[in-house]
């Protein structure tokens, strides 16, 4: 009998067969600026209670998985304090009078060390759990992550966080072009932009799941707790 098999999680377009041991949670961007109300975020102009309602079902999704011993990753946008790895046309892009490094709400913009860039109180990651320092969109962009996913044996990855249509989907890309099966549970995402959410989540299950698959938490958590713990 197989020690490890596979489990059968529905989604669009079609299941997706989770291989415990295989697949690890990967959690973008759940940064205070991004989040938090008084942040970078919403000092652009942007509603922060459409990436907030993501907290709750990420919080329970990880409480599931760090339950059953599964590998859990962070990661955070940022850049060193020195700007040493922020190409200029990253840094003036939008034309706004605060761009990243300078000083912002809760310390320098995107800068890693910061308040702000660090990951919020309710998804801190544990210990053991690695966090990516990402200069780009994509997770996969100038890091160490896939050589910790080879470590791991990681062929899936169950991707949640924000933004839906700008890091939760470069990295989607990244992973499916680097082989990886990509499940996406719909509500651990969220946008600034409803439409782009919705738009995000389209590209990636059309044409038989171009990109990957996209699920609700709600499938994967009540299949994972069925497991029983270890
Ligand atoms: N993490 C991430 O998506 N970074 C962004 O800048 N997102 C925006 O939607 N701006």
């Amino acid at each position: 009998m197989n020690a490890n098999p596979t489990i059968e999680i529905d989604a669009q377009p079609y299941s997706f067969g989770l291989n415990p041991g295989r697949c690890a949670l990967l959690v973008i961007d759940m940064q205070r600026d991004f989040l938090e109300p008084g942040g970078f975020g919403e000092m652009l102009g942007n509603d922060v209670s459409q990436l907030r309602r993501t907290i709750e079902p990420n919080r329970r999704l990880l409480a599931a998985w760090r339950a059953q011993g599964w590998l859990a990753i962070h990661t955070r946008e940022g850049h060193r304090p020195d700007l040493s790895d922020l190409p200029p046309a990253k840094k003036i892009r939008g034309r706004t009078q605060t761009t990243i490094g300078d000083a912002g709400p809760m310390g320098r913009i995107l800068i890693r060390g910061e308040p702000g860039q660090d990951i919020i109180p309710e998804l801190y990651p544990a210990a053991n759990e690695p966090v990516i320092d990402k200069p780009g969109k994509g997770a996969f962009y100038a890091t160490d992550l896939q050589l910790i996913l080879q470590q791991h044996g990681i062929s899936q990855l169950v991707v949640t966080g924000v933004t839906t249509e700008v890091c939760v989907n470069s990295t989607i890309r990244e992973a499916n072009d680097r082989g990886y099966e990509c499940l996406v549970p719909e509500d651990c995402v969220g946008s600034y932009f409803p439409e782009f959410h919705e738009a995000g989540l389209k590209m990636i299950a059309a044409q038989g799941g171009i990109f990957g698959w996209v699920t609700h938490s709600n499938h994967l958590t009540t299949a994972i707790k069925a497991i029983g713990a270890h």
